[in-house]
């Protein structure tokens, strides 16, 4: 009998090839581990909801009546919901057509674009047009949209910063096309060196790769760096001189946790630059409800933004973006409060502003405990998490550790987050899940654990990691660093 066609040396061999370390094989460990009882801290995943932070409030009431707009019609709303809450909710069910319970335009709810518009332009300062604007579900429906649209083959390439979120590794190998990797300098803050990103872009032509975009995450997940508008300005001129499309993940514009280099938009800096520049750059730019304050993650709700793409394209992506008929509808209604949210005056405006200060201040802190933690460990260096989620400390593994990986059959890093989960139950994500320069180790953890939780969690880090390097460390000639 021959191979069936879903037997896996049938299957598409794009999709055996891409690999998404955030769900990799650590993850499968400490999901096992948890099924035989142990206590594990999931610091693998940005998933704030799930580390106990708590919805915001006010999206939370509108959604709800939006999704059981019978309560409207109670006599007894107002006792339940505040009056601008039950405002809202009417306000966006009028957008509908039918309710949460229709399909939207395949773009998302004109309304709803309308309003990200405004959203860009104040925070800007420049116009946006919402017709320019499609809502998906989640940042990483979007991001998959746009590659989709760049990457006809092999030939194809995009350049990805190194470390990366393997969103886009994964999503590159799924659509057959080639990733050029740009490396971040860790010494210098995970800074973006022009002269590196222009050897790459050499490098893969002289390969026979045609480079088309640049992916640039801003702040970098899992490198924690915002990115200066000096750099961004050299970046877009680059993107200018080397006719690529720049892709802007901007999903962690809110996760700020320094005030020397707050968070400017590529749009920004792109209209800043002013013509030819700012009118030839092709810019798609993205966004979440899943990070910030906001947390949502499991709600799947992102848009993206074009800036100098072609009617014919802009069509073009419409059409892509059909075939899966609408974003989520809920979804939507999210981004829609999370661009246009209460307002001073507003009844729910105190309660919001103090909700989403209190996760905002309280992750500043956690970033800073965590960065200092891990910078008293012995072997381990570690950059401040100037932005995001997380952390991605340098874990300076000795020989005789990494032999000892070799003989288990393992990558270095993997083993040394194999051994920090089964001794701590602390769950990791390896470094080489995100890529990183030959023989340097990491592992990335998110900031999300409860404030309270996060000195023990850096306890139990610490005397793993003495004790491994105890173990491994060759106290006859190996130096300490
Ligand atoms: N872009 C970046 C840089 C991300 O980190 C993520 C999610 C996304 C896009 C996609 O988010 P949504 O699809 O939810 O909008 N980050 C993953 C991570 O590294 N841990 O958790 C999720």
């Amino acid at each position: 009998m021959p191979p069936k066609p879903l037997d896996y040396e049938s299957i598409n061999e794009n999709v055996k090839r891409s690999q998404y370390a955030v769900r990799g094989e650590l993850y499968l460990r400490a999901s096992e581990l948890q099924k035989e009882g142990k206590k594990i801290i999931f610091t693998n995943v940005g998933n704030p909801h799930a580390l106990g932070q708590k919805p915001l409030s006010f999206p939370r009431q509108v959604v709800a009546l939006c999704q059981a707009p019978f309560l409207l019609d109670d006599p007894n709303v107002g006792l339940l919901f505040p009056a601008d809450a039950i405002a809202k909710a009417k306000h966006y069910l009028s957008m509908t057509g039918g309710g949460l319970g229709a399909y939207s335009d395949s773009r998302g709810l004109p309304g709803v674009r309308k309003e990200v518009a405004e959203f860009i332009q104040r925070r800007d300062g420049y116009p946006s047009d919402p017709e320019l604007i499609y809502l998906t579900d989640g940042a990483s429906k979007g991001v998959m949209q746009i590659l989709q649209t760049i990457i006809g083959g092999q030939g194809d390439g995009i350049l990805v910063p190194v470390p990366q979120y393997p969103l886009y590794s994964a999503t590159i190998a799924l659509l057959g096309g080639s990733l050029v990797p740009y490396y971040l300098e860790e010494t210098a803050n995970w800074g973006l060196d022009v002269n590196e990103l222009r050897q790459s872009v050499n490098q893969a032509r002289y390969k026979g790769i045609t480079v088309k975009a640049m992916v640039i995450i801003n702040p970098g997940n899992p490198t924690g760096q915002c990115l200066s508008e000096a750099n961004l300005r050299e970046v877009l001129q680059f993107c200018f001189e080397e006719n690529l499309v720049l892709l802007g993940d901007e999903v962690y514009q809110q996760n700020i946790y320094q005030d020397e280099r707050p968070f400017i938009s590529a749009k920004k800096v792109l209209m800043d630059i002013g013509p030819p520049i700012s009118k030839e750059v092709q810019l798609i730019s993205f966004h979440t409800v899943s990070k910030g304050y906001w947390g949502e993650c499991g709600q799947r709700g992102g848009y993206f933004e074009m800036t100098n793409i072609s009617p014919e394209t802009v069509d073009q992506i419409y059409k892509v973006a059909s075939i899966s008929l609408s974003p989520n509808v809920p979804a939507q209604i999210f981004m829609g409060l999370m661009v246009n949210p209460p307002k001073p005056g507003d009844i729910s405006y105190d309660q919001f502003v103090r909700e989403s200060k209190g996760i905002l201040e309280s992750l500043r802190r956690r970033a800073r405990i965590m960065t200092d933690g891990f910078n008293s460990c012995r072997n381990v260096v570690c950059n401040f998490t100037e932005g995001a989620m997380y952390s991605f400390p340098q874990i300076r593994l000795p020989p005789r550790a990494i032999e000892a990986a070799k003989q288990a059959g393992k990558v270095p890093d993997v083993f040394y987050c194999l051994k920090l989960l089964e001794a701590t139950g602390i769950s990791t994500v390896p470094g080489s899940g995100f890529g990183q320069k030959e023989g340097v180790f990491h592992l990335r953890t998110t900031i999300l654990p409860a404030e309270e939780d996060m000195p023990a969690i850096m306890d139990s880090f610490k005397k793993f990691n003495d004790e491994f390097m105890e173990q491994y460390e060759d106290h006859r000639g190996y130096s300490r660093m």
